[in-house]
């Protein structure tokens, strides 16, 4: 659940961007850190938590149009985790107290099994936290579209997608930053959505 900080008056959402190795994860974050409208003061810099080898970005920002619910301006940070599969103890730290998820696929063909099996992970993971990613917002993106070796989307889609409730998904080359705010306006909108219906009795 988002945390609140009743001095400021402000309501911190974490959005951890998940997926497995060179997917483009930190691609999606150094372009939103780039592009977002959110005035200086209110952008932090894009940090790197780095241990020895593996590496954690994270920033904030409240946007220029800051959503309020019920008083409460909301900013979001973000994380990405490190994918590669050795990681793993890093992936269930960063997943502590998350609200939201972007889960990006790598849409070349050969990268599929490694999709299915980060996809996999992340539920693991999340189920070690006790949280049920059916209750977690979370949206697909299929990243790295430009390539010329990628899988249709509709396999993608019944890859990562093959769920009762379908989630949003989106295709993006991230580092020409197409897909990125459509992918981040999405996972914040159903955040939100989830905040206002279910969390007004905490904030209350
Ligand atoms: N062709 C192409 N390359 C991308 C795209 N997104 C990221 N990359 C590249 O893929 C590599 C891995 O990206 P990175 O963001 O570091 O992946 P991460 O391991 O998930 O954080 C880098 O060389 C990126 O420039 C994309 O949409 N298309
Ligand atoms: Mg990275």
């Amino acid at each position: 659940m988002a945390l609140i900080n009743q001095a400021t008056k402000e309501l911190q959402v974490k959005i951890v961007y998940y997926g497995p190795a060179l997917c483009g994860k930190t691609t999606n974050l150094q372009q939103v850190h780039a592009h977002v409208q959110a005035a200086p003061e209110n952008k932090g810099k894009l940090v790197s938590l780095a241990t020895s080898s593996d590496r954690t970005l994270f920033f904030d920002f409240l946007p220029v149009e800051a959503m309020s619910i019920k008083g409460f301006r909301t900013k979001f940070q973000l994380y990405t985790v490190p994918g590669q599969v050795i990681y793993n103890t890093t992936r269930q730290l960063v997943l502590r107290g998350v609200d939201g998820v972007v889960f990006v696929a790598d849409s070349q063909y050969e990268k599929m099994a490694e999709n299915v099996e980060s996809f996999a992970n992340m539920e693991e993971n999340l189920r070690t936290l006790k949280l049920n990613l059916a209750e977690i917002p979370y949206v697909l993106q299929y990243n790295k579209r430009d390539l010329p070796n990628v899988a249709p989307v509709e396999y993608m889609e019944y890859l990562l997608n093959n769920r009762e409730y379908q989630v949003p998904t989106f295709t993006a080359s991230a580092h020409q930053c197409e897909g990125v705010f459509e992918t981040l306006n999405m996972i914040t909108r159903l955040l939100l959505h989830k905040f206002i219906n279910e969390g007004s009795r905490k904030l209350a």
